[in-house]
């Protein structure tokens, strides 16, 4: 079963998306996402000027051995463009070999070891009783776990506030938005949020907050402690994870559950969270850490520690990404959470795809393989357009972690 043909399919249904179509000599087709959010056509290219013209002719049966190759082939390892481009190509073979066999992917990855897939939404306000009425609406919705973040008094523009809509864009087309950021403003605040919240709702709901990498270890373990009482599922990216080692001192100080890794390429880059057991979640998914096949490397040694997994699926992770994330997380043991933003319906229209929310969780359907499609004439109407993250400066003007 050789790869007979490889496109790059760039697109713009809402937001940029970058997606790899691998075509077989049988005539199958798998596909994978490459999406990485503000830098899309660096992977474009990576895929197109370096590996698609390595892999026509080559067995689309032998997963793991392309896997090997690309990354130690390459010579160059790991960094977001690199495992971008392997995810695509792991993604996209696992998609052709679930369909060659003619069942859903998850059933190669060992079967379900669940029903469905318990998923999170994204509630936000620009104030505290704005943000109880958006929990309350995704509440209506079915979701029984919910993040929840708010604009904090004084400052402009705070992170994940998405102006009532079930997604949120950050990525600006021209230049890079500028945030502003006070930690002392926001470490006062975020307890009096939770406080609220509890009152209104009860202990049930499942509360989630992502700090963003925006603070330091202290202060990470300030908040973490003032939010105890409200018993968090988690606290997301309290501090930038560059130095592993950082979490230990929030980790001594509090027993609000931690989650950690949407940023992680590998492996490398969460072993000694995971071995010294500094988080509770990992949140490294398909597209962003090397596909399926290094994925579940990440869950077997993250199961060993009794941590448990937490998927990325923010709406920069096109369908394809979301449908190859529900397979896994229906299939590995030590699944705890998946992030569920929709998409915007063009985003849906381009992308069909066999998932489905029900009663606050996903299912990826059993159709063969990934159960997500590409529609590339539509995905034609709406070109590339370039789009930047936004960046982070405190009221001095220093630049901070967005
Ligand atoms: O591209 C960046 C987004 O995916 C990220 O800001 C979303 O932090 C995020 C989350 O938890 O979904
Ligand atoms: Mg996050």
């Amino acid at each position: 079963m050789k790869i007979a043909d490889a496109k790059v399919i760039v697109c713009s249904p809402g937001r940029n998306f970058v997606t790899l179509k691998l075509v077989t000599e049988d005539g199958l087709y798998g596909l994978g996402d490459a999406t990485l959010n503000g830098r899309e056509l660096a992977v474009a290219s990576y895929l197109n000027d370096h590996v698609l013209p390595t892999l026509i002719g080559a067995d689309a049966r032998r997963i793991e051995d392309t896997w090997q190759l690309l990354y130690q082939g390459a010579y160059w390892r790991r960094g977001p463009v690199t495992m971008a481009a392997i995810a695509a190509v792991d993604t996209a073979l696992w998609d052709i070999k679930a369909k060659s066999l003619h069942v859903p992917l998850y059933q190669l990855l060992g079967g379900a070891s669940r029903e469905h897939v318990l998923v999170y939404g994204h509630a936000s306000g620009d104030g505290i009783e704005d943000a109880v009425k958006a929990v309350a609406d995704y509440l209506a919705l079915g979701y029984r776990a919910i993040r929840v973040q708010c604009a904090v008094p004084g400052l402009p523009g705070t992170y994940g506030v998405g102006g009532g809509k079930l997604f949120y864009e950050p990525a600006a087309r021209h230049a890079p938005p500028v945030n502003i950021w006070s930690s002392e403003r926001y470490l006062e605040f975020v307890p009096r949020l939770f406080a609220r919240l509890r009152q209104e709702f009860g202990p049930d709901p499942h509360l989630l907050h992502d700090v963003h990498h925006r603070l330091t270890p202290i202060e990470a373990a300030r908040l973490g402690k003032s939010l105890e009482p409200y018993h968090l599922f988690w606290l997301e990216d309290p501090t930038p994870a560059e130095v592993q080692a950082r979490f230990r001192l929030i980790r001594q100080h509090t027993t609000t559950p931690l989650a950690v890794g949407e940023v992680f390429n590998t492996i490398y880059d969460c072993h000694q969270l995971l071995e010294e057991r500094l988080v509770d979640y990992i949140r490294a998914t398909v597209v962003h850490a090397g596909g399926i096949s290094h994925l579940r490397k990440i869950a077997a040694l993250a199961e060993l520690h009794q941590v448990r997994t937490g998927c990325h699926g923010a709406t920069d992770l096109s369908p394809v990404c979301m449908a190859a994330a529900l397979h896994f997380d229906l299939s590995v043991h030590n699944f705890g959470i998946q992030e569920y933003m929709r998409h915007s319906s063009d985003t849906d229209r381009v992308f069909p795809h066999q998932y489905r929310f029900e009663a606050g969780a996903l299912h990826p359907g059993n159709a063969p393989g990934l159960g997500v499609d590409i529609d590339e004439t539509l995905a034609a109407q709406f070109p590339y357009q370039r789009a930047y993250l936004p960046v982070n400066r405190l009221q001095d003007g220093t630049v901070h972690s967005w």
